[in-house]
């Protein structure tokens, strides 16, 4: 799928709407999500055109997909998630219900989760 730029997490990335932002380096950003599943839920993007993990993982450059990763687990330490552990999930494609056409990492926790895929 070719990426749309006005997709609604390319205008957060832009500054053209706002959000509730968590964490920000050169490669990431991280912000809470507006319909939150749980007592912490952040989502984390790349910053650069990718729809999902598919076209992420074949052709991001490798700092940016470092860099992501560990923006990633950097999020979820600095929001005191790993203890006692949280979820992370990225939806990708019709089938999963992706909404929002930009590469996402759900982090959920908070709470103790459910099982996986009810
Ligand atoms: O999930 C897309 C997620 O994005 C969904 O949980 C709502 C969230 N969302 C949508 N718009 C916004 C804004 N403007 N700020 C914060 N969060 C937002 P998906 O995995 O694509 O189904």
């Amino acid at each position: 799928m070719a990426y749309d730029t006005n997709n609604i997490f390319a205008k957060i990335l832009r500054g053209e709407i706002p959000c509730n932002k968590v964490y920000e380096d050169e490669f990431a950003l991280a912000f809470h999500d507006i319909n939150p599943q749980a007592p912490v839920h952040v989502l984390v993007i790349p910053k650069g055109d990718y729809v999902s993990m598919a076209d992420f993982s074949a052709s991001a450059p490798a700092d940016l997909m470092v860099g992501f990763f560990r923006a990633v687990g950097k999020v979820a330490d600095e929001l005191g998630l790993v203890e006692p552990g949280y979820r992370m999930l990225a939806n990708a494609g019709e089938n999963a219900h992706q909404e929002v056409p930009h590469l996402h990492i759900h982090l959920f926790g908070g709470k103790p989760l459910g099982p996986m895929l009810d």
